[in-house]
């Protein structure tokens, strides 16, 4: 599919993604529709266990807070695209939840139930925090926050005790229904409750980052991918060859773009900006939705001289920004923002600048390609 015409779309039909996500998807979702899946969620405790070398090699994703604090809703509306609004039918979860991310990366999403008391004796934590890449502890920034805190700090400290490797990332989450100020103080109330009992403890330097998120916006979005970015062994050779090729083509801003989970695990270092973030987001729906309407397998369609692979498109929006959207393999997408004029014009030079990143992007990813399909063909395909 290539709809690489220019269209014209007014900013403000973007601003919202669709209430409901329909089948569309490019290839590359195709593919992990089969792989992405919730695996059941009773988990005996010897089920924590896991059972093979390829499952143990799994960066894990521990969610965690207490009860009502939005874990699932989270794990639902970045993974599943449920819409937000559904999530007030989510029912309260008992059983660890294990979800296996086949992507770029494989990972395993595991929401913890609230009221599990992980830290009594009969919980063995190197089930639980063995393995662990983070540990994402879920704050509802709406409701009283201090005994979540207190917990959180229980954590820490025995996590650091044992496992001083482990990222903590604490979501100050719920922040929608707060003022701009209200959000400021509890986000310092909550950093300088946090700061002061690990510095008590003799913990100063411990790796616990903070951010503001909601399920209503983009932030969680946002959250999550810096999440996932510190587990990336080549981010910073990825934010190379973007910066690269931000710089060759003029673009303002670049991401790179997981298709199924619109997380973005690497862009240029300029400073995040919310809007073109959301804009490039969005593009991705546009395209998905696209590629729904005219991809089906229609008998009497002949393609017209050969076809690219990759699905590959431009927009130019009311205000002459433009879009660039590049498919660069299964998982992967790279979405570029320009506003400078010249480089606009020069769509020839950006398109092959784009192709030789992707042989780069390529190269970086395909030792882990590799190790990815052996650790498939261990697990016989099957994801628990
Ligand atoms: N306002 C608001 N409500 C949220 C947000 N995230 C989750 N919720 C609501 O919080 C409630 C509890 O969510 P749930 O995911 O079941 O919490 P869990 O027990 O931590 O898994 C649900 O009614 C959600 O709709 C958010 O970002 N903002
Ligand atoms: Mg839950």
């Amino acid at each position: 599919m290539d709809p690489d015409s220019e269209h014209c779309l007014s900013t403000s039909c973007l601003l919202y993604t669709p209430a409901y996500k329909t089948n569309a998807r490019l290839s590359l979702e195709i593919i992990l529709q089969g792989t992405n899946h919730v695996s059941g969620s009773v988990q005996p405790r010897s089920a924590l266990i896991p059972n093979t070398q390829a499952r143990d090699a799994k960066p894990r994703l521990l969610l965690m807070g207490l009860r009502r604090s939005g874990k699932s809703s989270i794990a639902s509306v970045v993974f599943h695209k449920m819409p937000p609004n559904e999530t007030l039918f989510l029912e309260s979860t008992t059983r660890i939840q294990k979800d296996s991310i086949h992507s770029f990366m494989d990972f395993q999403v595991w929401d913890f139930p609230g009221q599990l008391e992980y830290l009594e004796p009969s919980f063995d934590l190197e089930d639980i925090f063995g393995s662990l890449g983070a540990l994402v502890w879920v704050i509802d920034a709406q409701d009283d926050y201090l005994d979540s805190v207190a917990r959180l700090n229980r954590t820490i400290l025995t996590v650091q005790q044992y496992y001083p490797g482990i990222n903590i990332e604490v979501f100050i989450h719920k922040v929608d229904g707060l003022s701009d100020e209200f959000r400021t103080d509890i986000y310092q109330d909550i950093v300088q409750r946090i700061s002061d009992e690990l510095s008590d403890a003799g913990y100063e330097n411990a790796p616990v980052h903070y951010y503001l998120t909601s399920i209503y916006d983009y932030s969680v979005f946002e959250a999550f991918s810096k999440v996932i970015q510190k587990l990336i062994p080549n981010l910073s050779t990825l934010e190379n060859l973007i910066n690269t090729l931000g710089n060759n083509c003029g673009f303002e801003k670049t991401y790179l773009f997981d298709v199924l989970s619109k997380i973005y695990i690497a862009s240029d270092t300029r400073p995040v900006d919310m809007a073109c973030y959301e804009m490039c987001s969005d593009y991705i729906d546009v395209i998905v939705d696209v590629s729904e309407l005219y991809s089906w397998d229609h008998p009497e369609r002949r393609p017209k001289g050969d076809q690219i692979q990759e699905a590959e498109s431009h927009v130019v929006l009311h205000d002459d920004t433009m879009i660039h959207l590049m498919e660069m393999n299964k998982y992967l997408c790279l979405v570029s923002v320009i506003r400078n004029r010249e480089s606009k014009e020069k769509r020839g030079l950006i398109d092959l600048n784009c192709r030789t990143f992707q042989d780069g992007l390529n190269e970086v990813f395909s030792r882990r390609w590799e190790q990815l399909e052996e650790t498939n063909h261990l697990d016989g395909g099957a994801l628990t």
